[in-house]
């Protein structure tokens, strides 16, 4: 039985050792990549249960890939080898006084976005607590949105929760209008959905917290969160609203994953009954940690760690 199960694709990163241009840059350090990854390792840093079901290539980054979640104690046994596509690569550039880094993808056609409804196990997604889900697997293809559907609709049959971070990536779409509807249209189905200030002003048209929240909460969300970067973070439900601070760091390194570290905090919080502030605040505590070090997932705390830092 898990506590939370999540799908999505992993890529093999490559971040560059060097400041400049892709092209010119020589040296690269090897490492995961993937929301849905960073937020099943965060979890299971705290010590719950998460599976992670994905496709991966026949290839060396698919084994990679593999074995570096499961190191983490994330349950892989229903992550695919497709036989016919490769596993994704994205470069990382090595970001300068704690600024967005630049990133490259080679993703197009990849075996996760490949992932399709056959992948889709009844008995693992039904014996799960909670589904973890973003915009990204969505947007990979047509197979992997109708996944999206399928895995959302099952989950609110059988009463479970559903977590929906919109993680906006662009040039996965062909219009932002589109990419708005569609990922509203798996936002309605979630019970907590988790936007970055920028991602809800984009999808909801609003440009205040509060009716952000709203645009979800009239559409049968109940638990609104708004990312606020360094100040924080906004929720809203239909009983309460309130801004928790931000953690102040003494040195941002890389910002990406940030999200992904809030997501696990958020998650954990609400599975494990935590008030809404406090489930809020471990999240702000989490991205915290998520943005001092340069790789996306390796400053996710354990337990003891993130116990440490709330005393
Ligand atoms: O949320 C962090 C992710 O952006 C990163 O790990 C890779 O999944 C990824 C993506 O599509 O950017």
């Amino acid at each position: 039985q898990l506590d939370v199960v999540t799908y999505g694709e992993a890529l093999a990163l490559f971040v560059a050792d060097e400041v400049g241009d892709f092209a010119d840059v020589e040296k690269y350090t090897r490492r995961l990549a993937g929301a849905e990854t960073n937020v099943a390792i965060g979890l299971a840093r705290l010590g719950l249960k998460v599976g992670w079901v994905s496709r991966v290539g026949n290839d060396s980054f698919g084994r990679f890939i593999c074995k570096r979640v499961a190191q983490e104690g994330v349950d892989v046994s229903h992550v695919a080898t497709d036989k016919e596509f490769r596993t994704a690569i994205q470069l990382k550039a090595k970001a300068v006084d704690g600024g967005d880094p630049a990133i490259e993808y080679y993703r197009k056609g990849s075996a996760a976005s490949h992932l399709s409804q056959v992948d889709f196990d009844e008995a693992y997604f039904g014996g799960a607590r909670h589904l973890h889900t973003t915009g990204i697997a969505a947007a990979l293809s047509p197979t992997t949105m109708a996944f999206a559907h399928h895995a959302l609709d099952f989950m609110r049959a059988r009463g479970k929760t559903i977590s929906f971070d919109p993680n906006l990536r662009p040039m996965l779409w062909p219009s932002q209008e589109v990419m708005a509807q569609k990922l509203n249209e798996l936002a309605f189905k979630a019970d907590w959905v988790l936007p970055g200030l920028s991602e809800g002003k984009i999808l909801t048209g609003h440009s205040e917290p509060r009716d952000i929240a709203a645009f979800y909460l009239e559409r049968g969300v109940k638990q609104v969160i708004i990312k606020l970067g360094a100040d924080g973070a906004y929720f809203r439900n239909a009983s309460d609203e309130g801004i928790v601070a931000g953690v102040a760091v003494k040195e941002v390194v890389d910002t990406v994953g940030a999200g992904d570290g809030f997501a696990v905090g958020v998650i954990s919080g609400l599975l494990e009954a935590l008030s809404m502030p406090e489930a809020v605040m471990r999240g702000n505590r989490i991205g915290a940690f998520a943005i001092q070090v340069v790789g996306d997932m390796e400053g996710l705390p354990t337990r003891a760690q993130l116990d440490a830092a709330s005393a």
